[in-house]
């Protein structure tokens, strides 16, 4: 069977049997099929299998919409006040020239990145909606380097499963699987509408992952670690894990 008639079969099969005979057995057969998010504290509901088995299956390849410039909206909303810390506060005084990003975990090698050897990868453009789970959203040009081209540059190892991405602002953490991670879409940004990425927005550097709800785009990465579990790695957040759209 080609893979794409295969795919179709499952993902009917997922549905199907949800239909008929309720959310646990279709987790059990995405179960079959890989197709189970990572818990979060040790559990997950067939509900939220369900939603990542089918638009795994579906979605994979997909890409988010994108816009003409004419549909960027007129302000970037700014979601809650910007992050201050001492710390953080040196760091945009200096122009962010200190701003480092960490990336650790399983891959070839390990380091450290500033702003300008980040700026310095192939930059990408794109026009897309960012939408928070409380409502509102906007349209905005996304400027940065696709989050796949810095993986490759460490040498990402093939075990990778999972991106654990941290912000500076420690109440900032979340974690993607490796379909996300490498989708072209995904970008570590660092310009907004033609200029920097201002810090209400996340600046000097965000994660903006447009398949996913706004709250997986992080803002003030500093730091990416992968892994190949997300076991032991409990995140505070009250939201679903994968928050696809
Ligand atoms: N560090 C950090 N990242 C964050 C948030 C935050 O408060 N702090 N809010 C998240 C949520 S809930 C949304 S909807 C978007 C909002 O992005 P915006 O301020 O550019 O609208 O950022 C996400 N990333
Ligand atoms: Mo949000």
């Amino acid at each position: 069977m080609n893979k794409l008639s295969r795919r179709k079969l499952i993902t009917g099969a997922v549905a199907t049997t949800a239909g008929v005979s309720g959310l646990a057995v279709a987790a059990n057969l995405a179960d079959r099929y890989g197709l189970i998010p990572p818990a979060r504290r040790g559990f997950y509901s067939p509900g939220d299998t369900l939603t990542y088995a089918s638009q795994r299956l579906l979605t994979r390849h997909s890409m988010a919409r994108e816009f003409p410039r004419s549909e960027i909206s007129k302000t970037p909303f700014v979601n809650g006040p910007p992050f201050q810390s001492a710390e953080f506060k040196r760091l945009e005084a200096g122009g962010f020239s200190g701003w480092q990003l960490a990336i650790d975990g399983l891959v070839a090698r390990p380091g450290t990145l500033s702003l300008a050897q980040i700026r310095s990868y192939p930059s990408r453009s794109q026009i897309t909606h960012l939408a928070c789970e409380e409502g509102w959203s906007y349209i905005a040009e996304w400027t940065g380097v696709p989050l796949a081209h810095v993986l490759e540059a460490v040498g990402m190892l093939p075990q990778a499963r999972y991106l654990i991405y941290s912000s500076m602002d420690p109440n900032w953490e979340d974690s993607m699987d490796m379909a996300d991670a490498l989708h072209p879409q995904t970008f570590l940004a660092y310009g907004l509408n033609g200029g920097d990425l201002p810090v209400g927005n996340g600046g000097p550097l965000r994660m903006r992952v447009p398949r996913q709800l706004g709250y997986k785009s992080v803002k003030h990465i500093n730091r990416l670690k992968v892994t190949d579990t997300l076991k032991g790695y409990a995140s505070d957040s009250s939201y679903s894990w994968y928050a696809g759209i």
